[in-house]
């Protein structure tokens, strides 16, 4: 049973992504991933295709040219849940590096 993320499990969660915010006016996060050209731009939305049948969780998905918006939030709670913490993570590593956390020391 997937359940709300809220208080410090949430906030902690939220301090753990890179790039993402949260959604102003409903309980989501979204982050924008940016490329060379519309070519590169698609083969990302494929992977996360992909991606989201895997965790049988699925984002909207905003494509421009060479920039793609993904929205993360969970139907089943109607908010965000781990869930989508999880897919964020995935994404991201699949994002190119300018896009992505630097890598530690
Ligand atoms: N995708 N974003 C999102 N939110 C959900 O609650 C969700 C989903 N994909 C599949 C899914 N739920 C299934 O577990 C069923 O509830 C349809």
């Amino acid at each position: 049973m997937v359940e709300r993320l809220v208080g410090a499990a949430r906030h902690a969660a939220l301090q753990g992504l890179h790039g993402w915010s949260e959604v102003e006016d409903r309980d989501a996060i979204r982050k924008t991933y940016h490329f060379s050209d519309f070519s590169e731009a698609w083969g990302f939305l494929s992977r996360i295709a992909l991606l989201a049948e895997k965790h049988d969780h699925h984002p909207e998905i905003f494509n421009v040219y060479n920039r793609v918006e993904i929205i993360l939030s969970t139907h089943d709670v109607e908010g965000l849940s781990e869930r989508d913490v999880r897919l964020a993570e995935a994404i991201d590593e699949l994002a190119p590096l300018r896009d992505r956390r630097a890598p530690g020391p």
